[in-house]
């Protein structure tokens, strides 16, 4: 890792604030995502996966490793704020901290708190009396930390990748899996079950987790990765039903499994401000370790009789991108067929992030929705990274600067006829030659 690199990511930890694009959220990893909206703000509370620690001989170098959760928000699904760290293994009593499995959490908000809730393993000699996966509660008065841990993991519930629903008349559920998959009322008190666990039943033959429950006008969705035969990895399929606990009948795909491999995928669905937001992981920034994961973000779509569309991934992701931001085009929205291609900075560090390369002449990278304001900008500024040629830099398809580079270099040139609001953006090669090029950015 180069001083840059480290001064990069130091700034971008110290602002708290990390930037738009598949994945969302840098400089960590980030799985298993739960976003849910309180108060306005989307709040997303994934898994941290980490690189198993040198001083830690027992545990797995090939498997998931997870110590601690960050919760971030973010009001335009482009901006995130990390609050750093909320829960770790070690606050938690009948928690096996040797364990690093502080897997898939959800929360909830009910009467005025924040209920937190997660999957470890329990310590052997733990009040539990078990072994294996519990899920715990930790409680807040607010959703982005002070989260005290209950000290005994929730009674009858064994299994992973906990999952809540509040539903319009109060009553709480919890789901989750693990010999299958369950769900069972909560007491008011978000602590206990309040009835028997219930298998959900129907659902595709295959190894199924994480589940994701949600309510849409009066339809309830059943929503879980799903690894139909051995040797392939996880979708993420649904089921659709008329009350909380099913019976749900089984529908379809929400997203294909992964061509390039990721072997899990994990997800929620939440509206935010009139759209919805299916939000799932992929281990683009860990591209030869796949417990080592991102969270990304696509819009979902759904039929007129409720059906879902299904979500094709998108490294552009969602949200406005402003003009005066520097604009990483490797998360494209387009790619010409020919001459253009996307590559890490730098593989000895993934989170340096991508560039593109153009190499032939009309060769071209194109990123949508790009907020250019109501102020007239002046200038771009290019992050060339190498290679000699002409770039060609359109809004709408229209010429507005053109960038000539010989070598790698900082380029601001002149801009003109910037139009106001949200426009798409591209970048074509003008000449013969090949340029690699990080990111733009107008002034
Ligand atoms: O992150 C650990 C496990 O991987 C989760 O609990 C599963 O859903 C899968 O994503």
């Amino acid at each position: 890792m180069t001083a840059k690199h480290l001064l990069l990511i130091f700034t971008m930890l110290l602002a708290g604030i990390v930037k738009a694009q598949n994945p969302v959220i840098q400089g960590q990893f980030t799985a298993d995502p739960t976003a849910r909206v309180f108060n306005g703000k989307i709040y997303l509370y994934p898994s941290h996966d980490i690189p198993a620690p040198a001083d830690k001989p027992k545990l797995r170098k090939d498997w998931f490793c997870m110590e601690d959760y960050h919760v971030f928000s973010s009001d335009n699904l482009t901006k995130w704020t990390d609050h750093g760290v909320i829960l770790t293994q070690k606050q938690v009593n009948w928690v096996n901290a040797d364990t690093y499995s502080m897997w898939a959490p959800d929360c909830a908000y009910k009467d005025g708190m924040y209920y937190f809730y997660f999957p470890a393993m329990v310590k052997p000699d733990s009040i539990t009396k078990r072994f294996g996966m519990m899920i715990g509660v930790a409680v807040s008065d607010r959703p982005d930390g002070g989260f005290v841990p209950m000290t005994e993991p929730i009674k009858g519930v064994y299994g992973i990748d906990p999952c809540t629903l509040i539903d319009d008349d109060g009553q709480a559920y919890i789901y989750w899996s693990g010999r299958g998959m369950h769900g069972a009322r909560l007491k008011p008190n978000m602590l206990q079950l309040d009835s028997k666990p219930v298998a959900i039943e129907k659902l595709p033959k295959g190894m199924k987790e994480g589940p994701f429950v949600f309510k849409r006008n009066g339809k309830y969705y059943f929503t879980f990765p799903w690894v139909p035969k051995e040797g392939e990895t996880e979708n993420l399929s649904y089921a659709m039903g008329d009350s909380p606990l099913g019976p749900f009948e089984y529908k379809g795909l929400i997203m294909d499994q992964s061509p390039t491999k990721c072997w899990t995928n994990h997800h929620s669905i939440v509206e935010y401000k009139g759209e919805w937001y299916l939000f799932y992981h992929h281990n683009d920034f860990s591209p030869k370790f796949d417990k080592n994961r991102s969270v990304r973000i696509d819009k979902i779509h759904f039929n007129e009789d409720g059906t879902i569309q299904k979500v094709i991934p998108t490294l552009r992701g969602v949200g406005i991108t402003n003009a005066t931001d520097e604009i990483q085009l490797d998360r494209y929205s387009k790619l010409s067929k020919e001459g253009a291609a996307i590559a890490y900075v730098d593989t000895t560090n993934y989170f340096a992030g991508w560039k593109t390369i153009l190499s032939a002449k009309k060769a071209y990278v194109q990123y949508n929705d790009v907020d250019f304001g109501t102020t007239g900008l002046k200038s771009v500024t290019a992050q060339v990274l190498d290679g000699k040629g002409k770039l060609l830099v359109k809004i709408d398809g229209k010429i507005v600067a053109k960038i000539t580079t010989g070598k790698d270099e900082l380029i601001t040139v002149p801009v003109h006829d910037i139009p106001n609001g949200v426009h798409n953006l591209t970048v074509a090669m003008g000449s013969k030659g090949s340029v690699e090029l990080d990111w733009l950015k107008f002034e």
